[in-house]
């Protein structure tokens, strides 16, 4: 293991779409001058990275809980110390390890501290500090890196800039720890911009959420955060109190999904879902911080009658001090595992299934955490379409590079080869995704039944969805392809401005494509 680890070989390219514009770059570079070709170097390295998923939201909301649920480990550090003020990307590499990212270009490899996490104090100079690049040999980062950031509204103002400028603009390092590239700013905004975020609210989404959100805008690689690439959750579900929402009879988690439906209601449609999980209980499931011991505790708890174990979880407080058999330390160390919410279900339970073990109880409480619906979120919103996701952040980058360049003729020439690559019928998904963009930013507008509908049918991967008819028989789906290539066909000769008639025409096309898949190959 004391060999160099090939920590960044270039992975295979998502799909079509990313080689596209892979050729793309590759024919254009001989053609733009020697900066721009550098650009285009660091867009065609980007585009064979796993897909960059940014976790941002205000601080102290759980981003680094989630971050270590998602990736089943707990290395990134929660509640405080220095690192939770830094940006910190974990991606995949052959073996574990740490570094710090000066902003003079300068690394510095740390060790994991003796629970295998970040240390919480780096002992570097953290004004120093652009970054930390964690790679971990954790499987779900094949696909994904992860970028955990301290936080967008967060009383410290430095912090709000590492996170704004890291959500743009990671600096790029090549192996031998050289800059990449000598790019300008503006450049580098262009390519090193996270492609798609995962954004953790909590009970009140705020203005200014909304705000960070279109913040995004400017730092996806120009790329508007939309349905395609943005995903909520609301944490910590289990503190919402179940009497502040409305026909919540009581449940904690009926009141979260209640209030996560209308948080999508406001962050429509700039995210495609808000979905209600416990970051806590899931990082202490699945990342091995819930122990036997801790299960033990539990079934102490469980042999307590109702009226004492309901007035213990009355508050933290009180649970942590009632008098009782489990000692307090272990008291301690079950609310910050479980909090109050989690110590219940995890007694509940028990006293279902008394002989219950310590493995099928943890696996309760993950049930129990809302984590695996998020997964699945991110496998469909993401994962299942990296390929356009990268395609248009790479595009974007593209289009960016040839601005700053301030070369008329070098921007024209960049111009028409897009123009020539997005005819092309095997582009029509990223002309798909741009449609769904410029709808879903409000840049074109539609009436709302024809915005839901562009949506719909931009933003799901399978044909039924697309459609809004799952479960329908094919003849069915068949038909409705048909009717509504041919509505949008017309909506796009009649009746629309230019800028709807572009988009008319995409989803005309998106139908027919459908259409001609579900009638099979042509004979
Ligand atoms: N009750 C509860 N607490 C949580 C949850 N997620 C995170 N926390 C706690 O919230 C605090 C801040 O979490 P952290 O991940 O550091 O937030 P960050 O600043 O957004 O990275 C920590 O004490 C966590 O234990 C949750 O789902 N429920
Ligand atoms: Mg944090």
């Amino acid at each position: 293991m004391t060999s160099a680890p090939a920590q960044q070989q270039p992975g295979p390219l998502a799909g079509p779409l990313s080689t596209a514009v892979a050729q793309l770059c590759g024919r254009l570079q001989p053609q733009v001058s020697e900066r721009t070709a550098a650009g285009f170097q660091e867009v065609l390295r980007r585009l064979s990275a796993p897909l960059q998923v940014a976790v941002a939201g205000r601080i102290k909301s759980g981003k680094s809980t989630l971050v270590n649920a998602l990736i089943g480990r707990r290395v990134a550090p929660t509640d405080v110390g220095e690192c939770t003020r830094l940006v910190t990307r974990f991606q995949y590499g052959t073996v574990d390890r740490v570094e710090v990212i000066f902003h003079d270009g300068r690394k510095q490899v740390l060790p994991f501290d003796t629970h295998g996490m970040i240390p919480a104090d780096l002992g570097v100079r953290i004004g120093d500090v652009s970054h930390l690049e964690a790679y971990l040999t954790n499987a779900v980062l094949r696909d994904l890196t992860v970028i955990d950031t301290p936080g967008l509204g967060s009383l410290d103002a430095a912090s709000v800039a590492r996170t704004e400028q890291l959500l743009g603009a990671a600096k790029q390092h090549d192996e031998q720890g050289e800059r990449a590239n000598e790019l300008d700013e503006t450049s580098r905004n262009a390519v090193a911009g996270a492609e798609a975020v995962l954004y953790v609210v909590t009970q009140g989404v705020r203005a200014d959420d909304q705000q960070a959100l279109a913040a995004f805008t400017a730092a996806t690689a120009s790329r508007d955060a939309g349905p395609v690439n943005a995903i909520a959750v609301l944490n910590k579900a289990d503190t919402v109190p179940p009497e502040s929402v409305e026909g919540a009879n009581g449940d904690v988690w009926t009141a979260a999904a209640t209030l996560a439906e209308k948080q999508a209601a406001m962050l429509k449609p700039r995210v495609a879902d808000v979905l209600p999980v416990i970051g806590l209980l899931a990082e202490s499931a699945e990342a091995g911080g819930f122990t036997s011991a801790d299960a033990d505790a539990l079934h102490k708890l469980s042999e307590l009658d109702d009226a004492t174990f309901e007035t213990m979880l009355v508050s933290a407080d009180i649970f942590a001090t009632w008098e009782c058999d489990v000692p307090s330390g272990i008291r301690q160390r079950l609310l910050e595992q479980l909090d109050l919410y989690g110590i219940r279900r995890g007694v509940q339970a028990i006293r279902a299934e008394p002989g219950i073990t310590a493995g099928a109880l943890r696996r309760k409480l993950l049930d129990s955490s809302g984590l695996a619906g998020v997964r699945a979120r991110l496998d469909a919103v993401f994962r299942a379409r990296a390929d356009g996701i990268k395609a248009a952040a790479a595009l974007a980058s593209v289009t960016a590079l040839a601005h700053a360049s301030g070369d008329a003729g070098e921007r024209q020439r960049v111009h028409d080869a897009i123009e020539v690559l997005l005819a092309k019928p095997e582009a029509h998904q990223l002309r798909l995704l741009e449609a769904l963009t410029l709808v879903a930013s409000g840049a074109v507008r539609m009436p709302e039944d024809l915005t839901e509908e562009v949506l719909r049918v931009g933003s799901n991967a399978e044909i039924a969805d697309q459609l809004g008819l799952s479960g329908r028989p094919k003849e069915e789906l068949t038909e409705h392809a048909l009717e509504r290539a041919g509505w949008w066909r017309s909506f796009a000769s009649f009746g629309a401005t230019p800028a709807q008639s572009r988009v008319a025409h995409v989803v005309h096309r998106a139908y027919f494509l459908i259409w001609q898949q579900l009638r099979g190959p042509a004979r």
